[in-house]
């Protein structure tokens, strides 16, 4: 409740009277009287106290969890909390990642293992990852959602079946930034990314035939692209030549150019 109605209640109150009663928006208090509480969503949780109060679901801050996260952890992760992060590490071989609705962010390193049999990875609300993203060896892997990724140290991504990778909110990677043998990948899009750290490498994908780099501005160690059967070799030169890199290597992308 507004300080203001609050104030205006005030007088009501002080006479015995109750305008509001303990139904109210939830309200299952004992309290009587013109109550303070203001519980939008009915969980039982006041706005004050709670992280989304439009939302019956989730009430609880973020409590970090301490230490590494892995499949058998995922069910419960996001549990009443609007977002939560992790200190350690994030692994996944197979598990359901619908249950990481609420990750935020991970201290250390993401790995999708080698010949994990997840499918689909949802990682829409994972912003920010302190340490390397290794996605490698996973030929079932089609779909990942990385869209809300802003900063990695390392990014590997490589012998996957994903067909479409958008790394439109990252702007950095620390380290070296890969994506190579990937055999049905048509499009990746990384439109934020200004540097990266290290090498930047994109090559040995048989399909690509869309990559977006709109502002890639500096690579630490070398820039390449190359071998990627279904990309316009003009383009590839055009985003290597766009960049800045200790040296650059573009060959072999024989795709038809507009
Ligand atoms: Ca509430
Ligand atoms: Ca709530």
């Amino acid at each position: 409740m507004t300080r203001t109605l609050s104030l205006l209640l005030l007088p009501v109150a002080l006479f015995g009277c109750e305008l509001i009663d303990d139904t109210y928006k939830g309200d299952t208090g004992s309290d009587t009287g013109a109550s303070t509480d203001s519980d939008a969503d009915g969980d039982g949780f006041d706005a004050d106290v709670d992280c989304d109060d439009s939302d019956a679901d989730v009430w609880l801050a973020d409590a970090p969890l301490s230490g590494n996260l892995a499949d058998d952890g995922f069910a419960d992760f996001c549990t009443s909390y609007c977002a939560r992060t992790v200190t350690g590490n994030l692994s996944i071989s197979g598990g359901d990642t619908s249950g990481l609705s609420c990750l935020t962010e991970v201290g250390g390193d993401v790995s999708i293992s080698r010949n994990s049999t997840a499918s689909s990875v949802d990682l829409s609300a994972l912003s920010v990852i302190g340490g390397d993203l290794t996605v490698y060896k996973s030929p079932n892997l089609t779909d990942i959602d990385l869209s809300g990724l802003t900063a990695v140290n390392w990014l590997s991504i490589g012998h996957t079946g994903l067909t479409s990778l958008n790394l439109n909110a990252l702007t950095a990677s620390g380290s070296h930034f890969t994506i190579a043998n990937n055999p049905s990948l048509v499009a990746a899009q990384a439109n934020a990314l200004t540097a990266v750290g290290g090498d930047f490498a994109v090559y040995d994908n048989a399909v690509l035939a869309d990559l977006q780099l709109d502002v890639l501005a500096s690579a630490g160690g070398a820039a390449q692209i190359a071998d990627n059967a279904s990309l316009c070799n003009d383009d590839a030169q055009a985003i290597v030549d766009g960049m800045s890199a200790e040296s650059t290597y573009v060959n072999n992308n024989d795709g038809a150019c507009d």
